[in-house]
């Protein structure tokens, strides 16, 4: 089974290097963070490495000080492990989530992969893959359990900023009893809810806030108020002095409303290049929809990139299949 040629690999090697999704989100920062502490507690070396340095709003976690952004320390900690050696790719739905050094580090072996994303291909050497887990997060401490190892008062912080925010709180359909066990359990060994959410929850900036009243007012609505269109451009980013990591959780504002049953967040990085979230309730299938467009991700939340478009064009190219997407959830019902 692979859970158990994954803790084999993590029994047997003692020298790892951590890696997330690139844009890591709270799963990805939070998973990395506690596996390396938990595998430290296990007498083991572990690298953490981060393509771009870790979002600010994450950096309280302990553990956000080791992270590595230089490929080469990467270079010489595996080659230096040899044998010893193990990259483990923390809740990367495919290879390409690896981000801009993908092709060197998918030269490095074994790549354990651990993730729960259902469309996950199974890109690594081991592969422990469980779609229906609420978090990445959720998986490590399964694992932390089977390890053997102790689970600190830190790494279980990190754990539960991992499954407070990939379950939108304890809010999307993912969450099951299981995950508010772990949860629980998490609390127990140190994590303090009130603490971790405001943190998460109740720490914008003022720019973040005035930033936030800009893309409301982008707000378009279609189909008898079902699907809602978000958007922020680089002007306006500029001009309240935020970037692209201020706009996290944005989209659950119009998903909030009633009638909506698809959010569709559409984000300028740069002139032409759009990067694009769906959020969705009940049965509508927005990974689906993503995936027409080279993107992936969970039933109810997705994403995907455009190239050489304007914002106006990439949500008339998505409307149609949102559109037959929710005729379908309809015929379903
Ligand atoms: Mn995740």
């Amino acid at each position: 089974m692979s859970f158990e040629s994954v803790v084999q690999t993590l029994q047997e090697k003692e020298r790892f290097v951590l890696c997330p999704h690139y844009n890591p989100d709270g799963d990805a920062v939070g998973s990395v963070l506690a596996l390396a502490d938990i595998l430290d507690h296990l007498g083991k070396e572990t690298l953490c490495f981060f393509e771009e340095p870790i979002p600010v709003i994450y950096r309280f976690m302990t553990g956000s000080g080791r992270a590595v952004s230089d490929i080469k320390t990467v270079r010489s900690f595996l080659k230096a492990a040899g044998d010893e050696g193990a990259l483990i790719a923390l809740d990367c739905g495919d290879a390409s989530r690896l981000g801009k050094y993908q092709e060197e580090l998918l030269s490095w072996h074994p790549l354990v992969v651990i993730d729960h994303h259902h469309s996950n291909p199974g890109f690594g050497d081991e592969n422990w893959v469980l779609g229906d887990s609420a978090a990445t997060g959720e998986m490590i401490f399964e694992l932390a359990k089977k390890l053997g190892g102790t689970i600190s008062s830190e790494a279980a912080e990190c754990l539960y900023v991992a499954l407070s925010t990939d379950t939108g709180s304890f809010h999307y359909s993912a969450t099951s009893s299981h995950t508010f066990t772990v949860a629980a359990e998490l609390v127990r060994l140190g994590a303090n809810p009130a603490r971790l959410a405001n943190q998460l929850y109740n720490n914008y900036t003022l720019g973040r806030l005035r930033l936030l009243r800009e893309v409301l007012s982008t707000l378009e609505l279609f189909e008898r108020d079902r699907i809602a269109v978000i958007r922020v451009s680089r002007t306006m980013r500029d001009r309240t002095f935020t970037t692209l990591e201020d706009v996290e959780h944005f989209i659950n504002y119009p998903r909030a409303i009633h009638s909506v049953r698809a959010a569709v967040f559409l984000k300028e990085i740069e002139p032409g290049k759009i990067s694009v979230s769906l959020r969705a309730k009940g049965q509508c299938d927005v990974s689906r929809i993503a995936a027409l467009f080279g993107g992936g991700g969970h039933k109810n939340a997705s994403g995907c990139t455009f190239r050489n478009m304007e914002m106006d064009a990439v949500r008339d190219a998505l409307l149609p299949h949102l559109i037959a997407g929710l005729q379908l959830q309809q015929s379903e019902e």
